[in-house]
């Protein structure tokens, strides 16, 4: 039985990965910082099937000790300060997390495990302000927030430590991926809440910020498929993973609200608050290598997408009115 570590397990895409990696018969380990209250959410239907260690980024003995205790044949670090508007704010803590965290990893993973498999959770906010359209493996970095330039150092760790010491380590540029475990302060979410809260007359609108920004969205379930068939290839590589498709914050919510029969229009307002120092104007990906080499494509459209996360919501505020 393979053993897989994921770091971030109590994130989004975690409990994907860990479910999928469970029906493939791995023993998961996943990786999960202390809080003063437990944040199981997303991973509470497979609790009993996973091995929880505790465990930081910032902290390298922790990831020693994981590392040395279940030995694991694959490693995900998923984890991150993942939240680009958090980003501006937190800087620095997000430099220590998203950016070194990586380097921390690595470099456990190289001193106790150097077989293991290691995959880099790398992002499109790479691309930032884009020197060409679609992007692709090639297409340069120009990150437009603290968080895109973390990513930067992450992605490019991992490749040095894959060209220095030969590790099997890849890195999955992965573009926006959503579904109904989304944080509830990322705009799909945002708005797939709001629009259930409204519907259910708890609410009267809904403030976003810049609706002309444009992004490339897929579902996560699909998303982490390739991160394993990442791992499984004789040779670590880079692949950009993307739909290929491109919708904007405003479509996004003329989607979310027709799902429930109403016009956005009259709901959405634009606030200052939620715009960004610099924006990430226009995304959309070229997965061609993903599809040729590792024969991934997504499964779920951008209107099955926005369906499955409203209808989620409107479940769950049912549930909580109740
Ligand atoms: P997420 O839901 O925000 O999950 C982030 C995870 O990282 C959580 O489990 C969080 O733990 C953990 N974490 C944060 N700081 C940590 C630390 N210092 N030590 C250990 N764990 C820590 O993010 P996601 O959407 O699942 O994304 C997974 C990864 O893919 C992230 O690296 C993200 O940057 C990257 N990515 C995401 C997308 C996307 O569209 N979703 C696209 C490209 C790349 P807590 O639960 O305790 O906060
Ligand atoms: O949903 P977002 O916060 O995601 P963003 O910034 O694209 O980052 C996400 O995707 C990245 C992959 O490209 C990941 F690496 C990253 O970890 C994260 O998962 O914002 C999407 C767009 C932005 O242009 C933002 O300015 O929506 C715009 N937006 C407009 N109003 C808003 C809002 N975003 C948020 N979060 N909240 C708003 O009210």
């Amino acid at each position: 039985m393979k053993t897989a570590l994921i770091t971030g397990i109590t994130g989004q895409d975690g409990s994907y990965l860990a479910e999928y990696l469970l029906s493939l018969g791995y023993r998961v380990v996943g990786m999960h910082r202390r809080s003063s209250t437990l944040n199981f959410e997303r991973i509470a239907h497979i609790q009993d099937d996973l091995v929880l260690e505790p465990g930081d980024l910032l902290d390298e003995a922790s990831l020693i000790a994981v590392l040395r205790r279940y030995e694991p044949d694959e490693v995900y670090n998923l984890a991150a300060q993942s939240f680009v508007q958090t980003s501006f704010g937190q800087p620095v803590l997000t430099g220590e997390t998203t950016a070194l965290g990586v380097t921390r990893l690595l470099d456990a993973v190289r001193t106790v495990r150097p077989d293991a498999r290691f995959y880099q959770a790398s992002t499109s906010e790479m691309f930032g302000k884009v020197a060409e359209t679609p992007q692709r493996e090639t297409t340069p970095f120009h990150p437009r927030s603290p968080y895109g330039v973390a990513k930067v150092y992450g992605h490019w760790i991992t490749v040095n430590y894959r060209e220095s010491y030969g590790m099997h380590a890849s890195s999955g540029i992965l573009f926006n991926h959503e579904s109904p475990r989304r944080g509830l302060e990322f705009v799909t979410r945002k708005v797939t809440f709001h629009v259930a809260r409204i519907a259910h007359g708890l609410a009267h609108e809904l403030r976003l910020g810049n609706l002309d920004a444009q992004r490339d969205w897929g579902f996560a379930g699909d998303y982490v498929r390739a991160m394993w068939l990442m791992l499984q290839q004789p040779a670590a590589d880079d692949y950009v993973v993307a739909t290929g498709e491109t919708h904007s914050v405003r479509e996004l919510c003329e989607r979310a609200f027709a799902v429930v029969g109403l016009d956005w229009e009259r709901y959405v307002r634009v606030d200052e608050r939620f715009m960004r120092p610099a924006e990430v104007d226009l995304l959309v990906g070229d997965a061609t290598r993903a599809r040729r080499r590792l024969g991934w494509s997504p499964s779920v459209t951008f209107d099955e997408l926005v369906s499955m996360m409203v209808e989620a919501d409107m479940d769950l505020v049912a549930r909580q009115v109740k």
